[in-house]
């Protein structure tokens, strides 16, 4: 679950990133935030790029549940980057500089939820509230520290070396088993997607998000 997550953030975050900048621009909107518990200690805060485990629970206007990661689907908390508009908007502007074991509730603007359209059991134009727990917050792939730990030699660029062995050394932390063919094919298509210049290595630039739009 971690694994598909951390991997599939590093091939899909920049897709997303791309998708989200083609739409037009949305009226400035806020999100409403209030702390519900923020636990004693706090060791680091959230900020873009991170990966954090949350439980949340949905709400329409009128109070009712549109959705609980506690009670419905696989009842599992969710992996989340902060800041790629992984899921709305609204969740990267309102999760940021939470503790782990911090409690929020969210209301957010359709402008940063979904809009216009809505979406599945979602109606056009709807405000919505969230609770929402963070319950442990990692580096994400795209973090300043993620790009030191894989490039090996400090020469600020990822070779394709380089990131397979990351790839590998990701699968065995997480108790998968290596699998050469399945690395050489995500190298490949995350080398697609972010060598962007062509010159087959991953700069620090081409690596790090960009935040503009938020
Ligand atoms: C609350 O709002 C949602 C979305 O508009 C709707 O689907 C649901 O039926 C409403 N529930 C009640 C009790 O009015
Ligand atoms: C390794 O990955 C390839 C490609 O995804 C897959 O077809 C193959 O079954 C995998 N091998 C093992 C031993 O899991
Ligand atoms: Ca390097
Ligand atoms: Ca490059």
């Amino acid at each position: 679950m971690l694994m598909l997550t951390v991997l599939s953030c590093l091939c899909s975050s920049l897709l997303l990133l791309l998708l989200s900048v083609s739409g037009g621009k949305l009226p400035e909107a806020e999100v409403e935030i209030e702390v519900l518990h923020k636990p004693f200690l706090c060791r680091r805060k959230s900020k873009y790029g991170d990966i954090l485990l949350v439980h949340h629970d949905g709400y329409f206007e009128n109070g009712t549940m549109f959705h609980s990661s506690r009670n419905e689907g696989d009842k599992q908390a969710m992996w989340f980057t902060l800041g790629i508009k992984e899921a709305i908007k609204g969740w990267d502007k309102g999760l940021q500089d939470m503790c782990a074991g911090e409690k929020r509730k969210l209301i957010v603007p359709p402008a940063l939820a979904y809009g216009k359209e809505g979406k599945g059991k979602i109606p056009p134009e709807s405000t919505l509230t969230f609770i929402i727990e963070v319950l442990e917050i990692r580096n994400g792939p795209r973090s300043h520290e993620s790009f030191q730990e894989m490039d090996l030699n400090d020469d600020w660029k990822l070779s394709k070396h380089e990131v397979k062995e990351y790839l590998k050394k990701e699968f065995e932390r997480h108790g998968y088993p290596p699998n050469d063919t399945l690395h050489e094919n995500m190298v490949a298509d995350i080398f697609a997607k972010e060598d962007k210049n062509k010159d087959g290595v991953i700069s620090s630039r081409e690596f790090t998000y960009r935040h503009d739009e938020l």
